[in-house]
């Protein structure tokens, strides 16, 4: 059994209020459930920075300032199926750049399918993939001393609090060099017309995303969650610029958990918190990057000026 899942449920389902990891969404359901969320119409985020990654390919490439005659290493932080960075390796590949791939990513099975979609889609590419956690793998780069970009998409950094952000982009501060740099995308603040929807899709794969997590507790701590009396319930501000995701009781509940030997009470219209997807702009950047080496170097939009890749530098 996982000790940290455990001990973490435990601890989020004692507080008050109460709240669970996001990280533990993604089990095998949870892997599929977000791919879904990613094809839906509601859900902007995927399609507007691969729309950066389409159209504006070679303002990415001139910004991350690499040249053709000197190698680099191009790290990707949770690579998944490398939809958008395609987009930049065949142009890196046709335009002769001297580089190697490392995508890094916890499941060695997507890394895998990854390894063999490129070596057939562009077979000159040096694909060096790392399975495991990101800053174990940075740490094992950073010797090779040879300049570095790292990806780190799709507004995967919203899903931390900005005190974590803050520490995440330090982190890879240490273990890169002056003049390295850091291709972030994120998620930008919008109307929540507009946000809303895409963590409440009409389709409800962001529910059962969610309440995913209370089946998967029921699987692997021994839990009696009934899903029927736990609700979905996503909210989002324009003025915080957070979208946060909670699970709500329906009803006056008791839940056994047997891997944890207690029993956890919920009143009716109690919420455990589930996830935050925070949107920025760029005073929100510069504050997180502000006690870091890092500065903003460009920002690209796509069309709509929904989601900015922003590229930092280190100094
Ligand atoms: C992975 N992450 C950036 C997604 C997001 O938009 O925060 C996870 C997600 N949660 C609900 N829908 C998608």
């Amino acid at each position: 059994m996982n000790e940290n899942f455990k001990n973490e449920v435990h601890k989020g389902l004692s507080s008050n209020p109460k709240s669970l990891p996001s990280k533990y969404f993604y089990d095998k359901k949870g892997d599929a459930l977000f791919v879904e969320i990613m094809n839906l119409p509601e859900y902007y985020l995927t399609r507007s920075e691969l729309e950066i990654f389409q159209n504006k390919t070679q303002e990415l490439i001139d910004s991350i300032g690499v040249q053709t005659d000197s190698y680099f290493e191009l790290i990707e932080l949770g690579a998944g199926d490398g939809t958008k960075t395609k987009e930049l390796l065949r142009e890196l590949d046709k335009q002769n750049y001297n580089f190697d791939y490392f995508p890094i990513d916890i499941s060695s099975n997507a890394l895998k399918l990854l390894e063999q979609d490129l070596n057939t889609q562009i077979p000159n590419l040096r694909v060096q993939t790392r399975q495991g956690d990101y800053f174990e793998v940075l740490a094992s780069l950073k010797n090779s001393k040879q300049p570095k970009v790292v990806l780190f998409l799709g507004s995967n950094i919203g899903n931390m609090q900005d005190q974590m952000a803050f520490k995440f982009i330090y982190n890879l501060g240490a273990n890169l060099q002056p003049g390295d740099k850091i291709l972030l995308g994120v998620d930008l603040i919008k109307a929540k017309e507009i946000v809303l929807p895409a963590y409440n899709d009409k389709k409800g794969i962001t529910a059962k995303f969610n309440l995913n997590l209370l089946d998967r507790i029921n699987k692997e701590l021994g839990a009696n969650f009934n899903l029927n009396h736990f609700e979905h319930q996503p909210e989002y501000t324009e003025k915080e610029g957070i979208a946060k995701s909670c699970i709500v009781s329906t009803t006056n509940q008791t839940v056994e958990i047997n891997a944890t030997g207690n029993s956890y009470t919920f009143a009716e219209g109690e919420k455990i918190h589930t996830e935050i997807s925070r949107k920025y702009n760029d005073q929100l950047i510069e504050n997180i990057i502000a006690n870091t080496n890092f500065s903003i170097q460009t920002k690209i939009l796509d069309s709509k000026a929904y989601f900015a890749d922003y590229i930092l530098k280190r100094d």
